[in-house]
């Protein structure tokens, strides 16, 4: 499948299915962490209707300290070489590394979900595009470690749209195909609720302003604990769908969560509503 994908070959409302082989994201950490564990649940969220799964084997949540490529390598490219084998639907590679994109392409990946948006490895786009990956390049202020310290904007939606305009301007002088690149507001990676909420909210204009699909990855994240009166990690997934609701009605292209089924059953009803607004109500 590699140089095959584009886009626009995604259905219009699509869900990313998570696949962490970490021990230490915030919500799934240590659950998947075991090679079979991982690609288990990659054939579920697949079997349940991911139009494309997400694998990534370094946790990006605040405070995370980096892991070494050799971890990252071990944990991740058996895994996307299973599941590209078997899943029957697009993997995806979720890394800042030039080498492990480049392992994870060689077995099996075709798109590369790179939350540093090319500035952490300078070897990523031009890996990338050797390789005519797709590419998400995603907004964040500084490193995970860092990112929580105090972020400021005077206007997060311009500052973000332009920021991601900027990177889809790299990767293509890099070399990467136009129609293979995605952007991603970059959901509580340096943000606070209310950047969080207007990022959402400006969905259609980090489209306009980068001219490229949006991605959004809301998945059970602080910002809904917080807002709905500190609820824990585990019982986010009504709040996760609400955002699946919100950023495909306001254009999103993809939605990255760790509950599949409710995402892509919403995605459907969104599709027959869109379809019956379009046709019209016959008498
Ligand atoms: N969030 C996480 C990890 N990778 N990638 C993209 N493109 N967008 C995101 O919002 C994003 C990401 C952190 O969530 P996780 O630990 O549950 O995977």
């Amino acid at each position: 499948m590699q140089g095959t994908f584009i886009t626009t070959t995604l259905p219009a409302r699509a869900v990313m299915g998570i696949v962490n082989v970490t021990p230490d994201s915030f919500s799934d950490g240590g659950r998947y962490l075991d090679h079979s564990a991982a690609v288990r649940h990659g054939l579920v969220l697949a079997a349940a209707g991911a139009a494309m799964l997400d694998v990534g084997g370094e946790s990006t949540r605040p405070g995370a300290e980096a892991v070494g490529e050799a971890e990252e390598l071990g944990r991740v490219v058996p895994v996307v070489r299973d599941l590209s084998a078997a899943c029957g639907v697009p993997v995806s590679i979720d890394t800042t590394k030039a080498s492990v994109a480049e392992a994870a392409i060689e077995a099996g990946a075709v798109v590369v979900n790179d939350v540093s948006a090319g500035r952490g490895d300078p070897e990523m786009l031009p890996v990338v595009a050797r390789h005519g990956a797709g590419y998400v390049a995603m907004h964040m202020v500084g490193s995970p470690r860092t990112m929580q310290d105090d972020p400021r904007y005077d206007d997060v939606v311009r500052e973000v749209g332009d920021f991601l305009a900027e990177r889809v301007a790299a990767a293509v002088d890099a070399g990467v195909r136009p129609d293979a690149l995605l952007v991603d507001p970059g959901i509580g990676f340096g943000k606070t609720v209310r950047h969080n909420l207007a990022l959402l909210a400006g969905t259609a204009e980090i489209a306009a302003r980068t001219g490229a699909p949006v991605l959004v990855g809301a998945s059970r994240k602080s910002c809904l604990g917080s807002i709905l009166g500190g609820l824990p990690t585990d019982q986010r997934d009504e709040a996760t769908l609400a955002t699946t609701v919100w950023a495909f009605e306001r254009g999103a292209a993809i939605v990255r969560v760790h509950d599949v089924e409710s995402s892509v059953r919403a995605a459907r009803l969104l599709d027959a509503m869109a379809r019956s607004t379009a046709e019209g109500v016959a008498a």
